[in-house]
């Protein structure tokens, strides 16, 4: 038996972006595992990642081109060969094109997130076809745009070094689930004697095992940090040095945050006083003793309203106390931008053709069930009647989903979309393309949670009929007739075009080589902002944003209401009392392993948590099945009767396969397509709904 190992990459959208070993005999793929040398992955990997192999080799993968013979939307396809696939779809766009080639859509996130199968050639396609941009604000772009104005950019502390930490906030994650490296080095530092505080509405996995929680309301962070702000400044826990020498706008915000007492914030929290004191107090003092104090903010707190906001505000703490100065303190929210990565070469925005009376528009991924609805207008531009979606699942994961599922059920829209499964969005496409998973194809990771760019060989070769996404859209240009050398680019080509080799974090930086050791740490202080030089305009880390000024917003830390909530939308609130939330279950990705039926089983079916005196109140028992309303739409549901939902609260953990649910639907029914303060994303947390009896 010829057996090899393979170096990969998880390709998941997880801010653990492991590296991995592939066992190959023959040609078939028989294990993975995490590899034990690369620092952040250790040896482990998630209980979805373990099963990869399950879902790669699953029955019901697709591995044909098809065409839809049933109404859309009802999921019946007949196999066609990958020319006619082609033909078609050229033919299509090439009509559109004539007339207005902004009728065509890409509809793309984070399904691979590799460099290659992600944006690289698609958006050399889509360029140079001058369709419609997409605005990729689905997860977290709130949070980017907020913690810009206060840092100047998304990058932080090295998750490595919270093993070192000796207090520890997780704000708005729940990394047992879902950043589970991080909760490796979070549990060390523990042993290590650390102090772990998580806040967040819901006693989560990670909440129960942190030695304190505070469950604030959803969508009111921005308030507590405002309340610890003020705490801190009233009983000097502040390291004035470094505010004077590294901080913009203290005075302004000592002005600010006056009036936040703790009494007033933790009335907006729905928490105790107590809670805010002492959150405050131990982060102050613990400082104060001169011992390393880190946040680790993730994106619960980011889908709300004042989602932007609240990360801003967030950030403005390390600072005022001077945390910064140790590796093992400050915030990390994401290392994303750490990465020089080569966007313009690799999606090449210059191909996109300049017509002054025409010029591009960009549609927002989160409002695409308005936006799918949308008539030929002169404000929107032509409706949209072409969607080339890759890496995603909108229908079930976009918010307000009927409005989605009516988008994508009309007959004069042509969908084609490339899956490795047939997802409910799937279900709607008039042409579907097979895709290779991460063992069949070639790519190369960045990551939002560690610091290394990791390789990924391919392990097998591609099942069935399947095309990594980078060769459909090369075969896609040769149809169109694109003849621009950089559609000649392999996907070797397109790795070596990943980073910038003469960026002082990426001088190492060789494809040959990474193929073959699987993973480099990219070169960066360990403590990066020990002395300032904050990315910011100023310089500095900024409490004041003349940016923010310009862009139309409060320059200051500032609180900003939820749209639905029982203060700030009560006549809402008296037809649905209670706040939901729908963060991701530990055993799926988003959507991706709903199908991988070992995973799913875990989980049974779609589950409501909710705390005993509301259910109490409706007379509903732990078991009943419980239909979920608001004027939005309806889900069913399983109750879980616990006080991991606090009152007021119900907990709907996501993201199902809508038709893998007794009544077709998952929580996005209930979701709705307002948008955050800042980075256009949406608010998956910022709902009210009630709950009745099924
Ligand atoms: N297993 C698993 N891992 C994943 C994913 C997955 O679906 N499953 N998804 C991946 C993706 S795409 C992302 S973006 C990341 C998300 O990464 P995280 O943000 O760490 O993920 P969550 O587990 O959603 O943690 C969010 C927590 O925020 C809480 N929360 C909700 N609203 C609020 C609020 O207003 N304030 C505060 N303080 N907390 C709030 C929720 O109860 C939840 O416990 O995880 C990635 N990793
Ligand atoms: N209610 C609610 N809704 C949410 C969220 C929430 O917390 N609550 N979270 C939001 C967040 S944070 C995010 S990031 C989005 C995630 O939304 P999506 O990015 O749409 O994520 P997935 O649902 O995992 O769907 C990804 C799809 O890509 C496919 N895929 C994977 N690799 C490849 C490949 O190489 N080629 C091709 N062609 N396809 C591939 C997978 O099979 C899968 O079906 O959902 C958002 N929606
Ligand atoms: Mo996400």
């Amino acid at each position: 038996m010829n057996t090899r190992v393979v170096r990969a990459a998880c390709p998941h959208d997880c801010p653990d972006t492991c590296a991995m070993l592939v066992t190959v005999a023959d040609g078939v793929a028989t294990a993975v595992r995490g590899d034990p040398d690369h620092p952040n992955t250790a040896g482990a990997l998630c209980t979805k990642v373990a099963r990869y192999l399950e879902r790669t080799y699953h029955t019901d993968r697709l591995l044909y081109p098809m065409r839809r013979t049933g109404k859309k939307g009802e999921g019946r396809f007949e196999r066609i060969s990958w020319e006619e696939a082609l033909d078609t779809i050229s033919a299509k766009l090439k009509t559109l094109a004539q007339s207005d080639s902004r009728a065509i859509l890409p509809y793309s996130y984070a399904g691979t997130m590799g460099v290659i199968q992600g944006e690289s050639m698609a958006m050399r396609f889509f360029n140079r076809l001058g369709a419609s941009k997409l605005d990729r604000t689905i997860c977290s772009s709130a949070g980017s745009v907020g913690i810009k104005y206060t840092l100047g950019a998304k990058m932080g502390m090295d998750t490595e070094q919270y093993e070192h930490s000796k207090l520890i906030l997780i704000w708005g994650g729940n990394s047992i689930a879902s950043n589970l490296h991080f909760w490796m080095r979070a549990q060390e530092a523990k042993r290590r004697g650390a102090v772990l505080i998580a806040i967040d509405p819901y006693r989560s996995l990670t909440a129960e095992k942190c030695d304190h929680h505070i469950p604030v309301m959803p969508g009111t962070d921005a308030a507590l940090a405002l309340g610890m702000m003020h705490i801190l400044i009233r009983d000097d826990l502040l390291d004035h040095d470094y505010i004077d020498r590294y901080t913009l706008g203290y005075p302004l915000l000592k002005e600010r945050v006056a009036d936040w007492t703790p009494e007033k914030t933790a009335q907006i929290c729905g928490i105790d006083p107590a809670q805010v004191e002492m959150l405050a107090r131990v982060y102050g003092e613990t400082s104060r003793r001169g011992e390393p104090v880190a946040i680790r903010v993730n994106y619960g707190v980011q889908r709300a309203h004042g989602g932007g906001m609240a990360v801003r505000n967030i950030a403005c703490l390390p600072a005022l106390v001077g945390a910064w100065r140790h590796p093992a303190g400050g915030i990390l929210l994401s290392s994303g931008e750490t990465y020089p990565k080569k966007e313009q070469q690799l999606q090449r925005p210059d191909l996109m053709p300049t017509d002054s009376a025409r010029p591009t528009r960009t549609i927002n991924m989160s409002t695409i069930g308005d936006d799918l609805l949308r008539p030929d207008s002169e404000a929107f531009g032509p409706a949209i009647q072409a969607l080339i979606v890759y890496n995603a699942n909108p229908v079930a994961v976009a918010p307000e989903s009927a409005k989605v599922a009516q988008g994508f059920a009309r007959e004069d829209l042509f969908t084609v979309v490339l899956e490795h499964f047939q997802t409910d969005t799937v279900d709607y496409a008039d042409i579907v393309l097979p895709a290779t998973t991460q063992l069949e194809h070639t790519d190369i990771h960045a990551s939002y949670g560690h610091l290394y760019i990791v390789a990924n060989n391919p392990a097998i070769a591609p099942l069935g009929e399947a095309k990594p996404n980078s060769e459909i859209f090369r075969l896609l240009a040769s149809a169109m007739g694109f003849d621009d050398p950089c559609f000649k680019d392999s996907d070797d080509d397109l790795a070596t075009q990943a980073f910038d080799s003469t960026h002082p974090h990426a001088m190492h930086f060789d494809w040959s080589r990474l193929k073959e050791d699987g993973w480099m740490r990219l070169s960066v202080a360990d403590a990066p902002f020990a002395q300032g030089g904050f990315p910011t305009p100023s310089g500095k880390c900024e409490f004041y944003s003349e940016q923010m000024k310009k862009d139309g917003l409060d320059p200051l830390p500032a609180f900003i209401a939820p749209y639905e909530s029982r203060a700030s939308a009560p006549e809402l609130a008296m037809k649905y009392p209670l706040a939901m939330i729908s963060p991701p279950q530990r055993n799926f990705l988003n959507t991706t392993f709903v199908n991988v039926k070992s995973l799913r089983d875990t989980e049974g079916e779609p589950h409501l948590e909710i705390h005993p005196a509301d259910a109490g109140q409706r007379g509903i028992a732990d078991g009943d099945m419980v239909r979920v309303f608001n004027d939005r739409g309806s889900m069913v549901a399983k109750t879980h009767v616990t006080e991991n939902a606090r009152e007021g609260l119900v907990v709907a953990l996501s993201i199902w396969w809508k038709k893998l649910a007794s009544d077709g639907k998952n929580a996005n029914e209930l979701t709705n397509q307002r948008l955050t303060d800042m980075g256009r994303a949406p608010t998956f947390y910022d709902v009210l709904v009630q709950v009745e009896k099924a």
